[in-house]
């Protein structure tokens, strides 16, 4: 039987979440043994720890069947993979940056300057789009400290919160690219690998619907059912049990994380009590 060879980040920011992610999809494999390629016990994939950089090549050769990568490191390889499934991780966005003193108006700003950078295509490709012309200089770490030691008037690179830029002087002046980490295939699959591939989206759907929604028990005073039900759309309908005590019902639902606390508020208003509220495993339509 083949098994579907599944490339992750050895070491870096996307490596604990992708674990995570495997292992809550009821995958397990050693941990950390050191090696490039473990295999999981208990479903036919086999693991392949990577620098991120390489996980693109890897896919588009078939050395790796499935991968999980930035969507930042996937454009810029330019590799030909199919994109699967965006995973909920690893956000952040790809900006320009300039000199906190540097009056900065528009990218127009930006025309004749240098920036310093690790993602030359990203970067073009945005600068074509405005009709900017400016010299882009490559360099792979520590992009940030450029402009300090003279060696670029702007930079262009990854941004989460903000702190990295503001310690070195910077401000963030335009994000050209938003991205998180995003589960991609090499682009042709044998049937076997398919339905293994397929397999695991459905286990993967299951649990990252799971964390979007949790699921609530309430006790409701009858006269105020519909009105709580109107509330509870739930996968159906909510289950509807009647109580030992006389006049009320017990109410199970599930909600979506997005518009939770509302929506506790509103239940509360409509005369919901007792409400419990419990995280969901997985969750399968
Ligand atoms: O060794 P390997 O090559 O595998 O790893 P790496 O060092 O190239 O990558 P790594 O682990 O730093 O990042 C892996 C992926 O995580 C990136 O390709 C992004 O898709 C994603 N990601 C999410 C980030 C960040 N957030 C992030 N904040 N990648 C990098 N950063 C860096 C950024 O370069 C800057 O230095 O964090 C700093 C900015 O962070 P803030 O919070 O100060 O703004
Ligand atoms: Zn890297």
């Amino acid at each position: 039987m083949q098994r579907l060879k599944l490339a992750i980040q050895k070491k870096g920011r996307l490596s604990d979440e992708s674990i995570k992610l495997i292992n809550e999809c009821d995958i397990s494999f050693p941990s950390s043994t050191g090696k490039l390629v473990t295999s999981a016990y208990d479903f036919p994939i086999d693991i392949l720890f990577l620098r991120d950089d390489d996980i693109p090549d890897y896919v588009q050769d078939g050395v790796a069947d499935i991968g999980i990568v930035g969507e930042n490191v996937l454009v810029e390889s330019d590799k030909k993979v199919d994109e699967v499934l965006k995973m909920g991780f690893g956000k952040c966005r790809l900006s320009l940056a300039v000199p906190r003193n540097m009056e900065y108006k528009s990218v127009a700003d930006l025309a004749g300057k240098s920036i310093a950078t690790s993602y030359p295509k990203i970067l073009q490709q945005f600068l074509d789009s405005k009709n900017i012309k400016a010299d882009i200089h490559v360099i792979s770490g520590s992009v940030e400290i450029a402009p300090g030691i003279g060696l670029a008037d702007a930079i262009c690179d990854i941004v989460s919160t903000g702190s990295t830029l503001l310690s070195n002087g910077l401000k963030e002046a335009e994000q050209i690219f938003q991205s998180e980490a995003i589960l991609v295939k090499n682009k042709n699959l044998s049937t076997e690998k398919n339905d293994i591939l397929n397999n695991l989206l459905f286990r993967l759907e299951a649990v990252k619907r799971a964390q979007k929604n949790k699921y609530i028990l309430l006790n409701a005073p009858n006269e105020s059912l519909d009105k709580i039900i109107s509330l509870l759309p739930g996968i159906n309908s909510p289950t509807v049990q009647a109580f030992a005590k006389e006049g009320w019902s017990s109410v199970h639902s599930v909600i979506t994380e997005k518009d939770f606390w509302e929506k506790i508020q509103q239940l509360k208003e409509a005369g919901a009590e007792g409400i419990l509220v419990m995280p969901i495993e997985k969750l399968i339509y």
